[in-house]
């Protein structure tokens, strides 16, 4: 039994990755081909994090991550956000401070937020240098990590690096 739910929005440019980031963490595989899925998905997880089990509930925007109006109901009670870019991409790396003000304006605005570079697979397509991504997660104070739905890469990783940020937060109040 968990002690507690956290939830924690999905956010970034379409096509980014978003979705097939969850379905690889919550069921373990990557498919391609989840158009189909409009509106928003809540999924959910347990997780053990620092000797407490606690409940993920991950909410995946679909498809209209374009209309600001409906900002506020997907975001409200958040209390962490994994803001993802497309490695291949740059548009949806310069983006990525817009994905975490709004995060911060419409849910908790001392949210954790994990920086998610995506697509590390497509080694050769590559529009962001690690470097880069590094300063930027430096400047904004959040923590950058490289991903790979496709591959598996770091999935894990991120959904239990938010849960760990999350849970500390509440400790330390
Ligand atoms: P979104 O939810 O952010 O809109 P999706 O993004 O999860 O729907 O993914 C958009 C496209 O990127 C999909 O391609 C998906 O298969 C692909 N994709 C997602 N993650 C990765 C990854 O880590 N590596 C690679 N190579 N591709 C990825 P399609 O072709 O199905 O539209
Ligand atoms: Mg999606």
């Amino acid at each position: 039994m968990s002690s507690y739910i956290f939830k924690v929005v999905m956010v970034g440019d379409p096509a980014v990755g978003k979705t097939s980031l969850v379905m690889r963490y919550v069921q373990g595989f990557f498919q391609h081909d989840y158009k189909s899925t409009v509106g928003t998905q809540i999924m959910s997880k347990e997780v053990y994090v620092k000797g407490v089990m606690v409940k993920l509930s991950i909410w995946d925007i679909g498809g209209q991550e374009k209309f600001d109006t409906l900002a506020p109901t997907y975001y409200k009670g958040a209390v962490g956000g994994l803001a993802v870019f497309d490695l291949t991409h740059r548009e949806t790396f310069e983006n990525v401070p817009k994905w975490i003000s709004r995060v911060q304006k419409y849910g908790n605005p001392n949210s954790p937020i994990i920086i998610v570079g995506n697509k590390s697979d497509l080694v050769d397509e590559r529009q962001v240098s690690l470097d880069e991504a590094m300063e930027l997660a430096d400047k904004l104070g959040f923590p950058y990590v490289e991903a790979s739905a496709k591959s598996g890469k770091n999935v894990i990783k991120i959904f239990e690096l938010i849960a760990e940020k999350i849970v500390s937060r509440k400790i330390e109040g």
